[in-house]
């Protein structure tokens, strides 16, 4: 009898871990889509700017640059272990080159810090070209880490 209530206390125990981490998996995909959500804002700002969409205002372009630098170093932390599973567009192969994506958010990272200091300058020319760089290690992660 004490060995059945063990091994049912044993089993709830193991059913609760489960259940957090699927929490906390969650929790994760939320945080790093938050911070994806947040540069997703302001590239689509600095690219209305670019095409002429939205009238260039060279203080705004910089300071949604400077926000994209900030934020790109805020996702990776939420790529936690087996976070494919749930909301997420995020696929397996994140974790199966994992060294490989951090590389390539890296670049990204670079990008956008390279975009922020080129919007302070008065080049428009190396400043549209940056962007379009920032843009390329968007997709360049996207074409191989995120589903349709
Ligand atoms: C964006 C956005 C992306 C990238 C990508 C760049 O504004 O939401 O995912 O730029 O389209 O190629």
């Amino acid at each position: 009898m004490k060995r059945f209530f063990l091994g049912c206390l044993a089993l709830v125990m193991l059913i609760g871990t489960g259940v957090a981490s699927a929490q906390s998996i969650e929790k994760a995909i939320k945080y790093r889509q938050g911070a994806f959500s947040v540069m997703g804002w302001h590239f689509g700002a600095i690219v209305d700017m670019i095409k002429g969409k939205r009238p260039f205002d060279r203080e705004d372009f910089a300071r949604r640059a400077k926000i994209m630098s900030d934020v790109s170093f805020i996702p990776l932390e939420g790529f936690v272990a087996n976070s494919f599973e749930g909301s997420t567009k995020s696929k397996v192969e994140i974790w199966a080159n994992f060294s490989d994506f951090e590389a390539k958010l890296k670049q990204m990272q670079e990008a956008a810090t390279h975009l922020s200091t080129a919007s302070l300058s008065d080049d428009y020319d190396a400043t549209k070209r940056a962007a379009i760089k920032l843009g390329k290690t968007c997709k360049s992660c996207h074409d191989e880490y995120r589903n349709k």
